[in-house]
């Protein structure tokens, strides 16, 4: 785990048995068709990833305890007793799929580009400020490739002129600092959002990211009370200060 500080990222083989999978898998398949068939559109345009799962009634009350149960687990809480400097805050959930055109590019990024603050201030919150996902695969996948140390260090010019799409580059051109880490259904993969990042696309990919992040006000602007537990689901989850927001 001291890895994560230095490197933004854990790979953690064979974290999960096959019975803590299953019992939030069919919760998420679930989900997942709901999603599509409701989002149409936006499939079609090129949209590869859903979020919310806790919101809405998409899931029952059931499924939704499973999968809190699932996010205030103790290996968890654990894991993220290290890797943050003070307890951090449940932030949201997503779920990762291929696009529906198979010849769509994927797309280097650092997940604070989209949030609307200056280049200036990115460079100067990703000193200290974290967002972490952990990604559970439900099946074998060709994973994510990541910039190690980027969670801390600000880009070479090269990677921010293709994350960015700048001087003729795409943003899905390849990067010489980057490492694949491929996923097999049972790991886990720890990362920063603030890392350089990109996902890997194909073999029908179906993975759930859990997103934490520091308990602050800037960040938890961003969280969506919606998707916290319910005062009835609460009651009966461990690691309650996760949801304390
Ligand atoms: O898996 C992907 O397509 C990208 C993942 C990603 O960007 C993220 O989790 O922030």
């Amino acid at each position: 785990m001291n890895s994560f500080e230095q490197n933004g990222y854990v790979f953690l083989e064979n974290f999960f048995s096959e019975n803590e999978l299953a019992v939030i898998e069919k919760g998420l398949v679930k989900f997942h068709e709901i999603w599509l068939r409701d989002n149409e559109i936006s499939y079609e345009k090129g949209v590869l990833n859903s979020h919310s799962l806790t919101k809405g009634d998409g899931l029952t009350e059931e499924e939704k305890t499973s999968l809190f149960e699932f996010i205030a687990q103790d290996k968890f809480e654990e894991i993220l007793s290290v890797i943050f400097p003070k307890p951090p805050v449940f932030l949201n959930t997503q779920l990762f799929f291929d696009p529906k055109d198979e010849a769509r590019k994927n797309y280097w990024h650092r997940d604070i580009q989209y949030t609307g603050m200056s280049v200036e201030d990115q460079k100067e919150a990703i000193k200290t400020q974290n967002v972490v996902h952990f990604r559970i695969p439900m099946k074998t996948e060709r994973g994510i490739e990541l910039i190690p140390t980027t969670h801390r260090e600000w880009d070479l010019p090269e990677e921010f002129e293709v994350r960015n799409s700048l001087k003729g580059r795409l943003q899905s051109d390849d990067l010489k600092r980057g490492e694949i880490v491929r996923l097999n259904r049972g790991d886990l993969l720890i990362f920063s959002a603030n890392m350089i990042h990109r996902g890997i696309y194909g073999k029908d990919r179906f993975s759930l990211d859990i997103i934490f992040c520091d308990n602050i006000p800037q960040m938890k602007a961003f969280i969506d009370k919606d998707n916290l537990p319910s005062a009835k689901i609460l009651e009966k989850l461990k690691n309650k200060p996760l949801f304390d927001i």
